[in-house]
Order: C-alpha cells, then sequence, then structure tokens
C-alpha cells in the first residue's frame, strides 16, 4: 500500500476506539458536506459503530434522493457521543446550533480541505490541495481497506462532483478524476446523480434566475459583477435560500467579470456575501476573511453586520483593491 499522511492512521486508531460518533456539517449544507457525513456515516456504520448525523439545516431538494430513512436524525436531548467527527466545516462557527453537542464528546475530529480552517478540534485533518472533503473521506475508507458499497459511492461521488464544479474546477486533479473513475466502478449512478444535482430545478428557482439576469449590476470596468437577494425576493418567487447554491455562477460566467458577489439579506442589518474569483491572482477567501469569513481562494463567503449599502460599499471597495494588488 501506499503512503500516506500519519494523520489518517491516527483518525482510524480513534475510530476503532470507540463505539458512538456524532457526524456533523455546516450550517447550509452542500453537495460535499452531505456527501461526505453520510458517506462517512455509512462506512462506520458498516463496521459495526453507532453513529448519528446532525446538520443545523436542512437537505437541500436536490440532495434529498441521497438520504436514506433514518440517516439523518437530531440527537436526543443530553445524548452524549463518544466522538464528535466535522466534515467540511471551516470554522466551530459554521457548525452553527449543532456545536451544542460537542461539549460531552471525549474526542472531536476536523476533517476538511478549506484553506481558512481554524483547526478547532482535537484533532484536525485538514488539506486544502484537495479540491473536496468527499476525496478525503475516500481516502480515509480506502487507507482503512473498509468496503465502499454502492450507496456510499453515490455519496461521495456527489461530494467530489459538486465541489469541483463536475470536475471543471481549477482545483481538480488527475487524483480526483481517478476517485471519480473508482466511484463509479464501485456503483455511483453518474447519471442519475448529474440529473437529480444539475439537471434539474423547481420552478422558483427559474424565477430566481430571470431576477439573477434583470439585476446584476457591473462595476465600470465590468471586471465585478454583483447581485442583491433581498427578503422581498424569496417571498415574490417562492424560492428558498436553498435555491441559491450555483446562482453566482450565472455573474461568474459573464465574460469580462473576474470577481461575482451576491449579497443575501439574512436580518434588515445582516447581510451573508458569497464570492467568485476567476483569477488565480485574486484570492477571494482572504477578501472574505477581512470580513470573518473565509473559504477557498477560488470561492468564498462571509456574514457581514451593516445596513446593506454599507455592507455592498465596503465588499466592493474591497474586491477593488484585490483586483488592483493583483495587477
Ligand atoms: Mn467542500
Amino acid at each position: 500500500m501506499k503512503s500516506y499522511p500519519k494523520i489518517i492512521g491516527r483518525i482510524l486508531e480513534i475510530i476503532r476506539e470507540h463505539k458512538t460518533f456524532c457526524i456533523v456539517g455546516h450550517v447550509r449544507p452542500d453537495g460535499d458536506c452531505i456527501g461526505s457525513q453520510l458517506g462517512l456515516a455509512l462506512a462506520l456504520r458498516n463496521e459495526g459503530k453507532r453513529v448519528t448525523v446532525w446538520n443545523q439545516d436542512a437537505i437541500p431538494l436536490k440532495y434529498k434522493f441521497l438520504v436514506g430513512d433514518g440517516l439523518i436524525e437530531k440527537p436526543k436531548r443530553g445524548e452524549k457521543f463518544d466522538c464528535v467527527i466535522a466534515t467540511d466545516c471551516a470554522s466551530f462557527e459554521r457548525l452553527g446550533k449543532v456545536g451544542e453537542c460537542i461539549g460531552a464528546r471525549k474526542i472531536f475530529i476536523n476533517i476538511d480541505h478549506h484553506e481558512s480552517n481554524t483547526r478547532y478540534a482535537d484533532v484536525n485533518w485538514v488539506s486544502p490541495r484537495e479540491p473536496s472533503t468527499g476525496e478525503l473521506i475516500f481516502r480515509l475508507l480506502k487507507v482503512a481497506r473498509w468496503p465502499i458499497t454502492k450507496p456510499m459511492a453515490d455519496l461521495l461521488f456527489t461530494a467530489v462532483s459538486t465541489d469541483t464544479g463536475s470536475f471543471q474546477y481549477a482545483t481538480t486533479r488527475p487524483g480526483t478524476f481517478h476517485t471519480g473513475a473508482e466511484l463509479v466502478t464501485r456503483g455511483a449512478n453518474l447519471a442519475k446523480i448529474c440529473d437529480e444535482v444539475y439537471q434539474s430545478y423547481p420552478l422558483s428557482r427559474a424565477k430566481l434566475l430571470k431576477h439573477v439576469y434583470s439585476k446584476f449590476r457591473l462595476s465600470p470596468d465590468e471586471k465585478i459583477a454583483w447581485l442583491w437577494l433581498k427578503k422581498k425576493d424569496f417571498v415574490r418567487t417562492g424560492a428558498e435560500t436553498d435555491d441559491t447554491e450555483g446562482l453566482i455562477d450565472h455573474l461568474r460566467a459573464i465574460e469580462p467579470v473576474i470577481v461575482a458577489c451576491v449579497f443575501e439579506e439574512v436580518e434588515p442589518e445582516l447581510t451573508r456575501i458569497s464570492l467568485r474569483s476567476k483569477s488565480a491572482a485574486v484570492n477571494v477567501s482572504e477578501v472574505c476573511k477581512l470580513f470573518g469569513g473565509g473559504g477557498h481562494p477560488a470561492a468564498a463567503g462571509a456574514r457581514i453586520p451593516g445596513t446593506p449599502l454599507a455592507v455592498q460599499r465596503k465588499v466592493i471597495a474591497a474586491v477593488k483593491r484585490a483586483l488592483k494588488a493583483a495587477k
């Protein structure tokens, strides 16, 4: 067997020593988060462990096909776990309410690929060169020599596929394709996954897309595109916050645009920002760090208090500075 980082051996040792697990992920879970959490959960159950999977927010509709009955449950009040494992979560705060269950654990493991990860657990496996947490879980299972069943292959394939923009982002490496190939060999249903995740969305999302194209704004040099999503836009279109995933890519795709921003009203004086960069010289994770957020160099976010206009001014100014510095 090829050599592997010591941290993987350490994590497997901890897993073998313990019986009850809670696997948690970040707020507003995405495909990588859900696929990693549930893929790992199924593997641990196969090994005879008692596993609870818990997220603060509901699973978006398009990922529901991956979630078997009883796979996700809120722990009972006061329920204790030997070991808590967070997947795909860059900071303790990003766990949201599920952070509660951390208190009573014996040991806390953090498995993630965000470069901004704050290494908040007892044992931290953070590998920013990996394009998805799903690939880290895949490696863990390979090193452990645990079987990868068809449902696990579906979950991990979804994780890898969604975080690489379907194997398109610059983070995608030869190994990502090897992982994808092996998961398809193990039974991942490529057609079904792509159909559910990429090729179908509710009418409310189509209405939201109309809003994107009619309301986006451009900086005078056309290098920055931004869009506001206000609460009233959700009411008007019937869209859910889940429906916003990937909307930003429609701004990012505009040819002269280098940085795309989406401002989403969480509360009248609290805005969630998402940023995407098309240039390796513009690191939007650094921009988001200025506002207490983080993520990846090409995709990041933050939550910023203040009036909408003040937030927009601060963020656009910071993006402009990053663009200028990149010249
Ligand atoms: Mn991820």
